[in-house]
């Protein structure tokens, strides 16, 4: 298992290279170009600044998260190919610094959604919180005019040119259904694939987050069969699968350790971390601790360990705790603490492993 943690880029996280280099055993930061439009091809001197600073700091740039996919090519548009081919030029400007991980979602509109970012646990720390019924029961024109009439409004992969494009793009997607959207996904998928061969760099899809339809948009990287057909999609080690406990583990027929095992070969990297699940379809980010939750993050370890993972792992989400200011989700504290909580179970494993 090798360890990384997610770094938004110098003047854009209020952690720095210098605290992720104190985390144990953590190898490499996840990252990305977050002020790059979706669809766009990636400057070749933006990436080597990433590069030269993680080098300064002794860490790699190994996992790529994420190279956001352009609207046109999830509905299928005629644009989509010109897109697709700055993607294509982006995979390779990344293979030539030795990038060998791309994350990516494939959701319509939306990345994660919560409705709460700072929710107050019982310990007086605060984390994201999702209510399903608010969900529900929103109309998304209301949910646009929120954003519009609100000039701070910020949302998880979004830029401004692309929240005010909103209401065309809820007309856009009443045209697609879920068949349509795994088309689109095997379209781009055949396309890309072998680029990400030749430049040995594998492919990860994000599963959605929830895993299931909001807002009457489409969503297919749900679940276990889903995710058999995702692979089959296009059959090779290079379109593989970021799996993410949390984002799965929100619907609680997900089985997320019996995943491990079944797509071992499938999964060039791992999102690990826990949730409280409610009756009403309601949960809450909690720490990784398995008891702490209810994904049982012991056993998913367990199975990545059984499995013998050599992949990238990092710790997804953490509260916010002691104070800190931070993004919503990636204060350093919590994740700091989830990587030791990862480490002490996969130490504890493989020591029991050589003494038996
Ligand atoms: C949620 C997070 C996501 C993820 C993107 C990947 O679980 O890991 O924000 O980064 O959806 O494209
Ligand atoms: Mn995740």
């Amino acid at each position: 298992m090798r360890m990384t943690f997610r770094w938004f880029g110098e003047g854009n996280d209020t952690v720095d290279l210098r605290h992720i280099k104190q985390i144990p055993g953590v190898e490499g930061i996840v990252w990305s170009l977050h002020d790059m439009a979706a669809g766009v091809e990636w400057p070749m001197d933006r990436i080597e600044e990433v590069k030269k600073q993680a080098d300064e700091h002794g860490l790699n740039i190994d996992v790529v998260e994420s190279v956001n996919i352009h609207e046109d090519i999830k509905l299928g548009l005629p644009t989509r190919d010109k897109y697709i081919e700055n993607y294509k030029k982006t995979i390779e400007k990344l293979g030539k610094v030795g990038v060998k991980v791309i994350c990516y979602n494939f959701m319509p509109v939306f990345d994660w959604t919560r409705t709460d970012l700072f929710k107050e646990l019982e310990d007086g720390s605060t984390a994201l919180f999702y209510e399903k019924a608010i969900v529900d029961d929103m109309d998304p024109m209301d949910l646009v005019n929120t954003i519009n009439d609100n000039p701070d409004f910020t949302m998880p992969g979004w830029e401004p040119e692309r929240l005010a494009q909103l209401s065309k793009l809820f007309d856009a997607y009443k045209e697609v259904s879920e068949e349509d959207l795994w088309n689109n996904l095997q379209y781009f998928l055949e396309q890309i694939i072998p680029v990400a061969a030749e430049n040995d760099i594998k492919m990860a899809i994000h599963p959605d987050d929830p895993p299931w339809p909001i807002f009457g948009l489409p969503r297919i990287i749900t679940g276990k069969e889903n995710l058999r057909r995702f692979v089959k999609l296009v059959d090779s080690p290079y379109n593989g699968i970021t799996l993410c406990s949390g984002s799965l583990g929100a619907n609680p027929n997900n089985n997320v350790a019996e995943m491990v095992r079944e797509f071992a070969d499938r999964i060039p990297f791992a999102h690990i971390r826990n949730l409280k699940r409610y009756d009403n379809g309601d949960f809450i980010e909690t720490s990784h601790r398995s008891e702490d939750g209810s994904v049982d993050i012991l056993e998913i370890m367990k199975a990545y360990h059984d499995i013998g993972f050599t992949g990238y792992a990092r710790p997804d989400h953490g509260r916010h705790i002691w104070d800190e200011k931070c993004r919503p989700g990636y204060g350093l504290y919590d994740r700091g603490m989830g990587i030791m909580y990862m480490w002490g179970v996969w130490d504890s494993l493989n020591r029991y492993k050589e003494n038996n």
